[in-house]
């Protein structure tokens, strides 16, 4: 691996075929000892959880209550220094040998599973998230900074999959209130058993298009569970005919209202 090129053209060529590529190292074990740092850090201090932007992925986020998959967007956010890291900078090489030169590479989040509570996350497409209004050209770069394993969450892929538009997703147990998406019960249905579980080291990376189905299990360890996830573009292509997706437009979460109230008091 070097910092100008992190990925090998068979690496390359994997990914454009299969929709995801794992790799075993992506950035430095002395990187790795320093996310982890910050990373804690955030957590403890719930950054920004008053405005919004840490939050129970999997759960109603009340407040009080244990989140069952804690998450924080933006990350960089509340700790900069994240972007002096090793991380950002082989992650910024890879996007763009993945998606050309104009790529930006960014912290887009972390989420964290507690040692045997943290939840699983349900089988989605990122793209479901994202404005329906456009074709996407983007990739996630997900790098753990323990051990990875299928037994504390570890990604888990369905390759090919990134071939097919975004699916009818729900919110998680069909409740609006919940942040996170999963597939319909008919989707889910369809998953098969073309399934490649992704275990890795602290520092490797797995990467994966907006539109590749995915899923990381329950944290069923004693160890914690973390993962910071970088999100790189290029741009898209408005979408013609346009499309919605009901599962965001019904969306009432807790997480809306703090980032409301936080928008209404600056
Ligand atoms: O870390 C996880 O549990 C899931 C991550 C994920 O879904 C993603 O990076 O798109």
């Amino acid at each position: 691996m070097t910092a100008e090129k992190p990925l090998t053209d068979e690496q390359i060529a994997f990914f454009q075929q299969e929709g995801y590529l794992a790799i075993d190292a992506l950035t430095t074990p002395e990187d790795v000892a320093e996310l982890r740092v910050i990373y804690d850090r955030i957590f403890e201090q719930r950054a920004g959880r008053d405005e919004g932007n840490q939050f129970d992925l999997a759960g109603t986020d009340e407040e009080g209550r244990k989140a069952a998959l804690p998450q924080i967007l933006n990350p960089a956010k509340y700790a900069p220094e994240l972007l002096e890291s090793v991380l950002i900078r082989n992650a910024t090489a890879a996007a763009k040998q993945l998606l050309g030169d104009e790529a930006v590479c960014r912290f887009a989040h972390a989420i964290y599973k507690p040692p045997r509570t943290g939840a699983e996350t349900p089988w989605h497409q990122d793209a479901a998230y994202w404005s329906p209004e456009w074709i996407h050209k983007s990739i996630s770069i997900w790098v753990p900074l323990q051990p990875a394993t299928p037994e504390n969450g570890c990604m888990e892929f369905v390759p090919g999959s990134q071939r097919q538009d975004v699916v009818p997703h729900q919110s998680i147990n069909n409740d609006p209130r919940v942040h996170g998406l999963e597939l319909t019960p008919e989707e889910l249905a369809k998953l098969g058993e073309n399934i490649v579980a992704c275990p890795l080291p602290p520092g490797g990376a797995t990467f994966h298009g907006g539109y590749m189905l995915h899923h990381a299990g329950a944290n069923r360890s004693d160890i914690p569970r973390r993962a910071l996830i970088l999100s790189a573009g290029a741009p898209g292509e408005k979408r013609n005919p346009p499309r919605r997706f009901p599962w965001m437009e019904e969306k009432k979460t807790a997480r809306m209202e703090r980032a409301a109230a936080a928008a209404d008091d600056t």
